[in-house]
């Protein structure tokens, strides 16, 4: 397939200024070459400064985890989509899992904040995926296909190709348990059914305790674009080695 091969680190609620020094640090040093869109959602305070240091390193984009679903507002602690536009940022990550169950998020708001970013001309991670109790209920399938179409509802067809789909199984995530690259392409080429618009060009991202050792049989699959990395995303180390398999 002619889609691009991405690799996304999600931070999370991680890095300190230090750390995120020697990350850009030793990624500069290493000169491997990146075969792959590489981006990075670090936590919101340090976006400004990681687009300066990625700037330097070239090639790396820069994104949120989280946006509200309106411009502006009395919303305390949230982060406007229309002032990541503004700075720059080119993506954002919505529906990630943890959103969902700590944060409570719904799918009717996260279907408000993909509209709200595309409106705003960012690209859209949209993270789907089932718990476990739903897996061994059958209910994988189901439980998707309710995220894609209550999250992606009234999709603008002029805005699809802005976003992308990670597909992050939750049990799968910070526990070190991967799906098998099996399991996940049974997966993400059912979310490729599912797609209403631009079925084919979608980059569709495989999530949950990828590392450099388990990446490879997952992009042979022919419907898994790139992985959404959490843990192996913090160390440059890693991170550039994932980089440089895909
Ligand atoms: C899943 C993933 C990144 P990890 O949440 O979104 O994290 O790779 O640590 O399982």
């Amino acid at each position: 397939n002619l889609r691009p091969i991405h690799i996304v680190g999600n931070w999370k609620m991680n890095q300190t200024m230090h750390e995120i020094s020697e990350f850009f640090i030793e990624m500069t040093k290493m000169k491997m070459e990146l075969k792959c869109k590489a981006w990075i959602a670090p936590q919101a305070l340090h976006i400004a400064i990681l687009k300066e240091m990625a700037f330097t390193t070239g090639s790396i984009q820069v994104g949120a985890q989280n946006c509200a679903e309106v411009d502006s507002g009395a919303l305390t602690g949230e982060t406007s989509p229309l002032a990541l536009a503004d700075m720059g940022v080119e993506f954002v990550i919505i529906g990630h899992s943890e959103r969902r169950t700590i944060y409570g998020e719904k799918n009717e708001l996260l279907n408000q904040k993909v509209l709200n970013a595309l409106k705003n001309d960012l690209k859209v991670i949209y993270c789907v995926g089932e718990t476990l109790a739903e897996r061994e209920a059958n209910d994988t399938f189901k439980v998707i296909e309710e995220q894609l179409n209550v999250g992606l509802h009234n999709l603008p067809a002029d805005k699809a190709h802005l976003v992308l789909i990670a597909y992050e199984p939750v049990w799968a995530i910070g526990t070190g348990k991967v799906a098998s690259a099996e399991q996940a392409e049974e997966v993400h080429a059912f979310i490729r059914g599912k797609l209403e618009h631009l079925k084919d060009e979608t980059v569709i991202l495989y999530g949950g305790s990828v590392k450099p050792d388990n990446i490879d049989s997952l992009l042979r699959k022919d419907n898994i674009d790139g992985a959404l990395v959490g843990g192996a995303s913090l160390k440059a180390k890693d991170f550039r080695q994932l980089c440089s398999i895909a």
